[in-house]
């Protein structure tokens, strides 16, 4: 029996920060929601579903997944890009969700089914100076997280990105904050701060840490090799996503695990870096990636050239990605770590997901469907609010990799 798309609507709201949501609903009353988020530019999706693909859904099968998958990714020939595969993911899921639901089962027994107990996940933690660093990550331990990502602010500068700062400046009233940013004085300081890091919690402990595409290639190996008796986990995005050939050069020199790619969207994107073995994970956001469909494709590839999958888990993303996330981790054998950054009181009252966090796992719902109810009532209290993420500058304002 084929379940029609009776409505599809995009919903954009701001609990503690920007969302787009997809509801899609059956013809029998089944409803599945969508993430489709991209932090900075909420609205271009927004208008990218509302005005090109809500209408086109209308009418389909819901429970062709992977038909309309195609149909939207090939049908729209402009393919690829942030925004194209946010819409196309937020479609994605909202449509296994609908499946879940229809069959009455969690969107990960159609998928598989768990290979493991729970999703191992690490949180973020910040200090401007050392000992808060060390105070946060104790607080993330103490939590139960078994990995923690640590960033910390840098001696001479005023704002390092995802670190509070004690000379924080003017609000910028809707404007993209300003980051002014030394290269030099990072490379030096760093190793010397995740050292401490390490010494102070143990050997067991799995330390990250971002770099946010900010190198060369030289730095980033130069940045490796300094890192190694750390021992960290990973070391993150250390160049731009772009050229896939960059980190060839720094695989060479060291042997600190490498991982990228949340600003990825297609498997297209990291197929060089994938079958050079130059990294060790792929950071792709299920949503962001085009949805559960394409995602499972990145997964396997990944799989034959042992590097792990460690899914973009930010709060920019909405809870309901972190869900699809999460059923879909708990089917892949190759599965590394979740990001888990958590979310805004104001998000969960909007958001209900149902997953759970144990002593440093996640554990999806076993609720029919990706496991997430949104309150549109509540969201109506939150119009969007216009919002960017910082630029990055050298002194002399030339502007830089985020
Ligand atoms: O800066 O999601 O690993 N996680 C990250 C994130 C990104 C944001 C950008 O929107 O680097 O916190
Ligand atoms: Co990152």
């Amino acid at each position: 029996m084929p379940s029609i798309i009776e409505s599809a609507e995009v919903i954009v709201c701001s609990p503690g920060r920007n969302y787009v949501t997809v509801k899609i609903v059956t013809s029998d009353g089944v409803v599945g929601w969508g993430d489709a988020t991209v932090n900075g530019r909420e609205l271009a999706v927004a208008s990218y579903l509302r005005d090109h693909v809500c209408p086109l859904l209308i009418g389909r099968d819901a429970q062709r997944i992977e038909q309309t998958w195609q149909w939207l990714y090939k049908g729209g020939y402009w393919r690829r890009g942030p925004i194209t595969m946010a819409a196309i993911g937020a479609v994605d899921l909202a449509l296994w969700d609908i499946k879940g639901k229809e069959l009455g089962v969690p969107v990960y027994q159609l998928l598989g089914g768990a290979v493991r107990e729970g999703v191992l996940t690490y949180a973020h933690a910040s200090g401007w100076e050392v000992p808060q660093l060390l105070d946060a990550i104790d607080e993330k331990l103490e939590a139960g997280y078994l990995a923690v990502r640590a960033q910390s602010g840098i001696p001479g500068r005023r704002s390092v990105y995802a670190v509070a700062s004690p000379e924080p400046g003017e609000p910028t009233n809707g404007f993209p904050p300003v980051e002014v940013w030394d290269t030099d004085a990072y490379l030096r300081h760093i190793p010397g701060v995740l050292e401490t890091v390490r010494s102070h919690v143990g050997d067991s402990v799995r330390l990250l840490h971002d770099a946010h595409h900010r190198l060369t290639p030289i730095e980033a190996a130069r940045l490796g090799k300094d890192l190694e008796p750390v021992r960290l986990f990973w070391l993150e995005d250390v160049t731009p996503g772009e050229n896939q050939e960059a980190l060839r050069l720094v695989r060479q020199h060291t042997t600190t695990p490498l991982a990228i790619g949340e600003v990825f969207n297609t498997i297209w994107d990291c197929m060089g870096f994938i079958s050079g073995q130059y990294i060790d994970f792929v950071r792709t956001s299920v949503m962001h990636a085009g949805g559960i469909s394409p995602s499972r494709r990145i997964n396997d590839y990944a799989s034959l050239y042992q590097v792990k999958v460690a899914p973009h888990g930010p709060s920019d993303v909405s809870p309901i990605t972190m869900a699809a996330s999460l059923h879909l981790d708990i089917a892949t054998p190759n599965l590394g770590i979740q990001e888990y950054m958590g979310y805004p009181r104001e998000a969960l009252s909007v958001f209900q997901p149902d997953y759970s966090f144990d002593k440093g796992y996640l554990h999806p719902s076993d609720a029919p469907g990706l496991g997430v109810e949104f309150d549109e009532v509540a969201a109506r209290a939150f119009p969007y609010e216009r919002s960017y993420l910082p630029v990055a500058e050298r002194e002399d304002g030339t502007p830089i990799d985020w």
